[in-house]
């Protein structure tokens, strides 16, 4: 069955589609990080460079996002700037909002979950973000746990990301990613990075030091058919780390203020983000940009090794 017989709203770009059919390298990035992540309008300067990241690592790059209830796989420069318009109406979409959002003919930015699942369906099997959504700190009241686990733990795609972000309960989501039978794979490190830090305080199970490496462990994972993603988790240099005492002070502070304004659901990661890029004065934007950027590279370079075999 081909992917475009599945659902006639996806459209996939057509140097996507090329790449996919010669067996080419793909890698899948997000658009939530580019309308709800970063500020506008360096967001829209930050999705270009990753697109062009993921080419300096020899692969082809597919940003996802709904437009107008059409589900594209890769993007032009013009959709790119409408996804990073504060102007243009678009809905953070985790898997559970698509059906609605494309029946609705909306814009959506896809979240690590619904790019997952989309990137899945159209044969991608290669991704790069930021870091993963994970479980909230207070969970055990609010039950606040991110799709993005849930997700990974059915799709059989690799992430490379800087671990989960440091707002989250890094510990907790450590458990719930094993839980979930998600593979957790450092890269050149023993410890889970941190997003804004290279180090959580918390182990990997598995490590590797080399692109090739993680291309044997994400075609492995693909003989035995596991059916949970590989999270290669890879931290952000020392010398580029947001500075220690900064960092966990401007995270209590958000995380004050975001209780003290009810901020809940979806808009919590966001509103933490926003806090940390205003009360840095951007130093958590410029780690933000040059770990994706990283991510997007490394990508790149295990799709092409795992494409050789
Ligand atoms: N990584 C970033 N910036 C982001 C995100 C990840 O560097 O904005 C986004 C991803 O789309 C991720 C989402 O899926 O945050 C998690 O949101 P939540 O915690 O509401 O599940
Ligand atoms: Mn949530």
């Amino acid at each position: 069955m081909s992917v475009t017989s599945l659902t006639s709203n996806l459209v996939i770009h057509p140097d996507v589609a090329a790449a996919l059919s010669t067996g080419q390298a793909v890698v899948a990035l997000e658009s939530t990080i580019i309308s709800h992540g970063l500020p506008s309008p360096r967001n829209v300067l930050v999705a270009k460079e990753i697109e062009d990241s993921v080419r300096a690592g020899g692969a082809v790059p597919a940003t996802i996002a709904i437009l107008d209830g059409k589900v594209h796989v890769g993007l032009n420069e013009a959709q790119l700037e409408q996804l990073g318009d504060p102007d243009s109406n678009v809905i953070k979409v985790s898997t559970r909002d698509l059906g609605p959002v494309i029946a609705a003919k909306g814009n959506g930015a896809t979240t690590v979950s619904a790019t997952s699942h989309i990137a899945h369906l159209a044969g991608i099997k290669y991704f790069a973000t930021g870091g993963l959504g994970g479980v909230h700190r207070g969970a055990q009241d609010t039950w606040d746990e991110s799709a993005d686990l849930v997700t990974l733990a059915r799709t059989p795609i690799t992430i490379v990301c800087a671990g989960v972000k440091s707002i989250l309960d890094v510990g907790a989501t450590v458990e719930r990613l094993e839980t979930l039978g998600i593979t957790v794979v450092g890269y050149g490190t023993d410890r889970f990075p941190g997003f804004y830090r290279a180090d959580s305080g918390y182990d990997v199970p598995w490590r590797v030091n080399t692109v090739v490496e993680a291309a044997a462990v994400a075609n492995e994972r693909d003989r035995i058919q596991a059916p949970g993603a590989i999270v290669l988790a890879q931290p952000v240099r020392a010398e580029d780390e947001l500075d220690l005492a900064l960092h966990d002070a401007t995270l209590a502070s958000g995380l004050a203020a975001a209780n003290q304004a009810n901020i809940s659901g979806k808009d919590v990661t966001p509103f933490l983000l926003d806090w940390f890029h205003t009360q840095t004065n951007n130093a958590s934007l410029e780690v933000n940009v040059t770990l994706i950027n990283a991510n997007a590279l490394l990508a790149a370079q295990v799709a092409v090794a795992a494409a050789r075999g």
